[in-house]
């Protein structure tokens, strides 16, 4: 217990000066931009883990260094909570304002401010748990955190290079470790062991599948899968691509999650023929898709909304045949979901469905509403969450038959396999593989669960993204004024069209999303939508191209 020393503080940041000019802001995952501009913002959030584990009675706050599926020049540095949850909504006001004081003296008058406000004792012990992905500019910023904990004498664990899910697991290990809560091991090891004995529980003594091609993006999952391989490989195998860490401007370039989703087809370079099954992690390993070609060679995507039903689905007959129906299922999706995901989960599956705006601190909170609240992006990033109330009936159950034993069995296995603090690909990976596995079928008939609505997702440059206000889940403009009206009278005509336009969280662009019945009426209207934004809010550059 110690009081801040706020000269100390000062003569600390004056090493981390702020770039003059720059309006910083905690977007969707934190601070995201170009990494060179980073380093007054690392120590500062460094500063903010402090004070946000004082608030907390000294539970350990984690840290991550990452951009995630930007590009390789991109950094990002983002705090986990102590359950391993996302940075509580309210303090992102504070990371904000910590990030934007001009000079080292107006930082102490926000560090006080932020004390008062919260009323937390800043003489209070601190612990933080860090880690980075594997972009070059990680460990310049990794030092600048470091600086910031040192000076507020906080209890630190470098948790070396790890992905962003790693992370989070962490976080929660080492606050739970010795409670009735407790999560598993706080290492590495801990975690692959956790996921490798619940996969092993739910695969073991069914036959296998063909081996798995796992597009790494160049980034952090690379060397994680070999680890994983080391637990799971009796039970499957993987073919790693795009594995290479160590040169220069790889990663997620040309490959990735984020590049299969939005380009609609596999990484150039992978031999996707028919029978082939594969999927792709982005930059830090928090999302996965998964696709093959079918028989006529044509590229087929299974996304996260894919993914979520196959969870659904799978979740609600173990439910079922455990004879647990006091547990009720929800499904949280954003406005990038799928109009067909959508009605099959609603009309087929007939699971409550409820949409909140892009970001997994929006979804993960409205699938704490549920018992097991299954949530994914279409981006491919998501998890399940079981309640207290949903794990104790999974434990206390006996089960009176063969077929009821056996589902509560696979239901307790999930709950282990699931990485319920944050969307995670391997622990997904896993969890498709095992359901594929029990069931016995291929990513055809997965996929024949839906038809896809034709879709589209376009990036436009504009002069000010922060120009774009939204409401109902982000499926609405409310400014630039008067701009969507005119989106109503483009999307009116297509039959199942659909359309909205939203300012990025992650990087400078304003991402237009269209689908309708057909490729054709869907690659018109996105690229209709996408012109009127370029022309009436400010676009940069060239302007929207049609797709042929
Ligand atoms: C982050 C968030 C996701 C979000 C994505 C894109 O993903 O964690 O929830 O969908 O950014 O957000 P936006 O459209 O606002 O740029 P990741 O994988 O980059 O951490």
């Amino acid at each position: 217990m110690a009081p801040i020393d706020y000269n100390k503080v000062k003569l600390a940041s004056a090493k981390h000066p702020k770039p003059p000019g720059v309006k910083f802001t905690y977007g969707t995952a934190g601070f995201r931009m170009k990494a060179e501009l980073l380093d007054s913002v690392t120590f500062r959030v460094g500063i903010l883990a402090s004070l946000r584990s004082k608030k907390l009675d000294s539970k350990t706050i984690g840290v991550m260094i990452t951009a995630s599926h930007n590009p390789e020049e991109d950094n990002g540095v983002k705090l986990v909570d102590p359950y391993g949850e996302m940075l509580e909504q309210s303090w992102e006001e504070h990371a904000t304002k910590l990030a934007n004081a001009e000079s080292d003296d107006d930082l102490v008058n926000v560090i006080q401010d932020i004390i008062v406000n919260t009323g937390l004792d800043g003489s209070n012990d601190s612990s933080i748990v860090y880690a980075r992905d594997t972009r070059p500019s990680g460990p310049a910023l990794v030092a600048a955190v470091e600086d910031a904990l040192k000076v507020l004498g906080a209890k630190t664990l470098d948790f070396g290079v790890k992905t962003t899910p790693e992370l989070h697991y962490v976080t929660r290990c080492l606050n739970t470790t010795g409670t009735e809560d407790a999560y598993g091991e706080p290492t590495e090891e801990g975690y692959f062991k956790k996921l490798g004995d619940a996969f092993r529980e739910l695969v073991e003594r069914k036959p296998h599948p063909s081996a798995l091609t796992v597009d790494a993006a160049n980034g952090v999952g690379a060397p994680k899968i070999r680890q994983l391989a080391e637990v799971v490989g009796e039970f499957i195998d993987f073919n790693v691509v795009n594995d290479d860490i160590y040169t220069k401007g790889k990663l997620n370039f040309q490959c990735g999650a984020d590049f299969v989703k939005t380009q609609q087809r596999a990484p150039p370079g992978m031999n996707l023929v028919s029978g082939v099954r594969a999927c792709s992690f982005d930059g830090d390993a928090d999302r996965i898709v998964y696709y093959y070609a079918d028989e006529d060679g044509k590229f087929r995507l299974l996304d996260g909304d894919k993914i979520a039903g196959l969870a659904a689905s799978f979740i609600i007959d173990l439910v079922r045949t455990a004879g647990l129906g006091d547990i009720k299922i929800g499904v949280v999706q954003t406005a990038y979901a799928n109009g067909s995901s959508t009605a099959y989960l609603t009309n087929v599956l007939k699971v409550p469905v409820s949409c909140v705006p892009t970001g997994v601190k929006h979804l993960h909170h409205e699938a704490e509403k549920y018992d097991v609240g299954v949530y994914f992006e279409a981006n491919g990033h998501g998890t399940v969450l079981f309640s207290s109330h949903a794990i104790n009936s999974i434990r206390s159950a006996k089960g009176g038959t063969p077929e009821q034993v056996e589902a509560i069995n696979r239901l307790s296995a999930l709950t282990n396999l699931i990485n319920q603090t944050v969307g995670d690909a391997i622990s997904d990976m896993l969890f498709v593989e095992s359901i594929l596995t029990n069931k016995q079928i291929t990513l055809k008939q997965w996929d024949q669960a839906y038809t896809d609505l034709p879709n589209r997702l376009v990036k436009v440059v504009v002069a000010d993204r922060h120009i774009f206000r939204t409401t109902d889940a982000e499926r609405k403009l409310v400014e630039p004024k008067g701009l969507q009206d005119k989106i109503n009278t483009i999307v009116a005509p297509y039959t199942e069209g659909r359309s909205f336009v939203r300012p990025s969280g992650t990087e400078d662009v304003v991402r237009v999303y269209a689908e309708a019945a057909t490729r054709q009426e869907c690659d018109e209207l996105a690229f209709k939508i996408a012109g009127l934004v370029f022309d009436e809010a400010g676009g940069v550059g060239e302007r929207p191209k049609e797709f042929l």
